[in-house]
């Protein structure tokens, strides 16, 4: 049998209506299978053939143009958190974003990119264009690119990939790679912490936005028996989340008990760490996702 890596059957794409009608992309490869919906160039699935979902969906998640979808990989952007009388997690995210280019590589890879189309929130910002690169194969490759298209204004922005890992029992989880980094623990009026465990584990709720790490970061997932490791380039913040049960039911699109299935690792460049760009030049924040059997 040929070894996949030498001639991988290239990689397929198929456009169709997901739900709610929803325009969405599926990707196949020789290791994995994928879905993005144009709607908030929002990854949904990803899975490797021999493997559970690697994202966690949101069995209530809404599909409807005005909300994002609930789980997967929402892109944050241009701002994180809530902003006075606008939406949460800035707007790209419910915006229909436009495929750029559908890139299958020889290697058996297939990339995707996505532009951020124009919006009348866009114009309280410097001229922009953002770009997100998505690449599937073994594993998941995610590349946010942001231009500042001014002549003269600085563009500030914040931006995070919002990830819902999928485990099989948040108890029986870890996360590690953190110790050391101090975070906004926003659990506690946002205090100013030091992380002290070579592994994080979650028994309630828990919303921490670590600062200054560059680090590689692996959720632990002792009952499935996988490790995920989420690798970023240009990515100074990440953002640990869990909403145990008080905030499990607050929310409409979350199921009551979700919260033993999901945790959030996010990687980006928020609060403290926000991207501050010079006319005419351009950021490109990249996370790779990868699991394997562990
Ligand atoms: O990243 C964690 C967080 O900021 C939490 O505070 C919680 O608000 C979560 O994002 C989900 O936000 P959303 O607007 O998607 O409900």
């Amino acid at each position: 049998m040929a070894n996949i890596s030498e001639n991988p059957k290239p990689a397929r794409i198929t456009f169709l209506d997901g739900r709610g009608e929803l325009p969405m992309l599926e990707i196949t490869t020789a290791w994995s299978t994928a879905e993005i919906y144009l709607h908030g160039a929002h990854v949904t699935n990803f899975k490797k053939c021999d493997e559970a979902p690697l994202l966690f969906l949101s069995q209530c998640s809404r599909f409807e143009s005005a909300h994002p979808i609930r789980g997967g990989i929402p892109v944050i952007f241009p701002w994180f958190g809530p902003r006075e009388g606008m939406g949460m997690h800035g707007f790209a995210r419910v915006k229909p974003w436009e495929l750029k280019e559908v890139l299958p590589a020889a290697d058996g890879s297939m990339s995707v990119r996505f532009q951020l189309p124009d919006s009348p929130e866009a114009g309280a910002y410097p001229e922009f264009a953002a770009d997100y690169v998505v690449t599937v194969n073994e594993g998941l490759t995610l590349e946010l690119i942001v231009t500042n298209k001014s002549s003269d204004a600085k563009l500030e922005f914040e931006e995070c990939l919002h990830t819902y890992f999928a485990v099989e029992d948040i108890s029986a989880a870890s996360i590690v790679g953190l110790k050391g980094v101090s975070y906004l623990d926003k659990v506690a009026n946002f205090e100013k912490k030091t992380e002290a465990n070579d592994a994080i584990r979650i028994s309630s709720e828990v919303d921490r936005v670590y600062l200054d790490t560059t680090a590689a970061v692996e959720i632990r997932d002792a009952r499935m028996g996988r490790v995920i490791r989420v690798e970023k380039e240009h990515s100074a913040s990440t953002v640990v989340w869990n909403p145990w049960v008080a905030k499990s039911q607050e929310m409409p699109d979350f199921g009551n008990d979700e919260y033993h299935k999901m945790v959030c690792v996010e990687s980006g460049n928020v609060s403290a760490n926000k991207v501050v760009l010079a006319p005419g030049k351009t950021s490109c924040m990249k996370v790779k996702l990868h699991s394997a059997a562990g």
